[in-house]
């Protein structure tokens, strides 16, 4: 049944569709690359419902949708964007939820006639994921204006960054030029991604910080050999010094008995071969935690203990910083408004920090931002389990409404 009326039940049905093709890149699931076939349909798709919910539309140099419904003034516009990008064989929730609530804030004004006394932009960034490319967060820090520069940077593909850009009729330059003129507070409805919620019984919570986040790219060098001939003392071995790594990687985090987290996501043995002994291995890793220094102590202490086992079997390892994210407050202004937004709604305002990255903790540069967290089941994210029931997106719906009515009156 297509929903007419704005509604939380409708953003949810928008978030199924824009699950399906041709709003995928893969078949049978969802993986939404960022300057993919995909993206574009996902793009055309939006604006739709975009415009007619009453904004106007345009596509900014780094490929984000931004929609713009006016106010009553000239003034910096709130925005309310997350991500239309996915990882791969993804829910439909993690990004476009937030966008589509966004939408149907606007679609609710506009169906009222009312214009707040400063614009409001609702935004699809075009990266959050970092699927495709080696970074992630790129496009709202492009918005933020804290993007110094492009990378040299290609897909899995070999398709270079640049060209991928040139295929959106953009440029790297073109995304270095894409900064935001201002805004004047920056609201983000995400999913939990999380069990909190769901535990508490709770369907909406109010983020206080992002946890701190580093991504390290490990590469391993041993002696490609042949399986059959090598002895057992005589071998480098890269993938078996890489397994024994990950065992102490990920010990480190669970005996720090703490909110740290360690994952090995990626690996790539090579030459990946049954009969060769893998003579080199590339890793990734990903370390987080609300506490910045207890992130980097534990960094420090995972490089030394990775580094022994590298020197004990005669390896040679490499360790890069692909990126470093600091921990990220939200701030205290608009949590104080969407507190009062929760109560007058009739929920506790339960906070919490989110271990998740979000285009979020890049705002600061531009203006005050603040997350509202949706419970989603059983906490399951970035896999096609991801559910959110529709009651629950209504509820974030009329919160993010009763935020968007009480910075009005501050602005009136
Ligand atoms: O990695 C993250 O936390 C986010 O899903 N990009
Ligand atoms: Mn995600
Ligand atoms: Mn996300």
């Amino acid at each position: 049944m297509v929903r007419t009326t704005p509604s939380g039940a409708r953003a949810v049905a928008r978030c199924l569709e824009l699950g399906r093709a041709p709003y995928s890149d893969m078949e049978g699931g969802l993986y939404r690359g960022y300057l993919t076939p995909a993206h574009r349909a996902a793009i055309d798709r939006m604006a739709q419902w975009m415009r007619a919910a009453g904004m106007t539309t345009r596509v900014d140099g780094a490929v984000n949708l931004i929609g713009r419904y006016d106010g009553s003034t000239d003034a910096p516009p709130l925005i309310l964007a997350s991500h239309i990008d996915s990882v791969r064989n993804a829910g439909v929730y993690d990004g476009p939820l937030g966008i589509m609530l966004g939408i149907e804030c606007v679609a609710r004004l506009a169906a009222e006639g009312r214009r707040m006394p400063f614009p409001i932009e609702v935004i699809a960034f075009g990266d959050e994921e970092g699927s495709r490319f080696p970074v992630s967060m790129l496009t709202s820090k492009t918005l933020a204006g804290s993007l110094t520069g492009i990378p040299e940077m290609a897909d899995a593909d070999g398709t270079r960054f640049a060209d991928a850009l040139a295929a959106f009729d953009t440029s790297p330059e073109q995304v270095l030029a894409a900064a935001h003129s201002g805004a004047l507070a920056y609201l983000e409805a995400h999913i939990e991604q999380g069990p909190a919620l769901q535990a508490e019984g709770l369907a909406l919570g109010i983020v206080t910080g992002i946890a701190a986040q580093l991504r390290l790219q490990a590469t391993v060098i041993g002696m490609a050999g042949h399986a059959g001939t090598s002895s057992m003392d005589l071998r480098r071995d890269a993938l078996a010094g890489a397994a024994e790594m990950m065992v102490a990687i990920e010990r480190t985090a669970r005996d720090d008995a703490s909110d740290l987290v360690a994952t090995v996501g990626c690996l790539e043995a090579f030459p990946g071969a049954t009969n060769v002994i893998p003579g080199e291995v590339r890793f990734t890793i990903d370390l987080r935690s609300g506490d910045a220094g207890r992130r980097d102590r534990a960094s420090a202490a995972i490089l030394h203990e990775i580094a022994a086992i590298a020197a004990r079997r005669q390896l040679d390892l490499r360790v890069e910083t692909v990126q470093d994210f600091p921990a990220s407050p939200c701030d205290a202004g608009l949590m104080a408004l969407l507190d009062d937004a929760m109560a007058a709604a009739g929920h506790p305002a339960r906070h919490l920090v989110s271990g998740a990255g979000h285009d979020a903790m890049n705002m600061a540069p531009l203006c005050p931002a603040a997350m509202l967290f949706i419970r989603c089941r059983d906490g399951i994210s970035h896999n096609p389990a991801e559910h959110v029931e529709p009651d629950d997106a209504e509820a974030a719906l009329a919160v993010m409404s009763g935020f968007i009515e009480k910075l009005g009156e501050l602005h009136a």
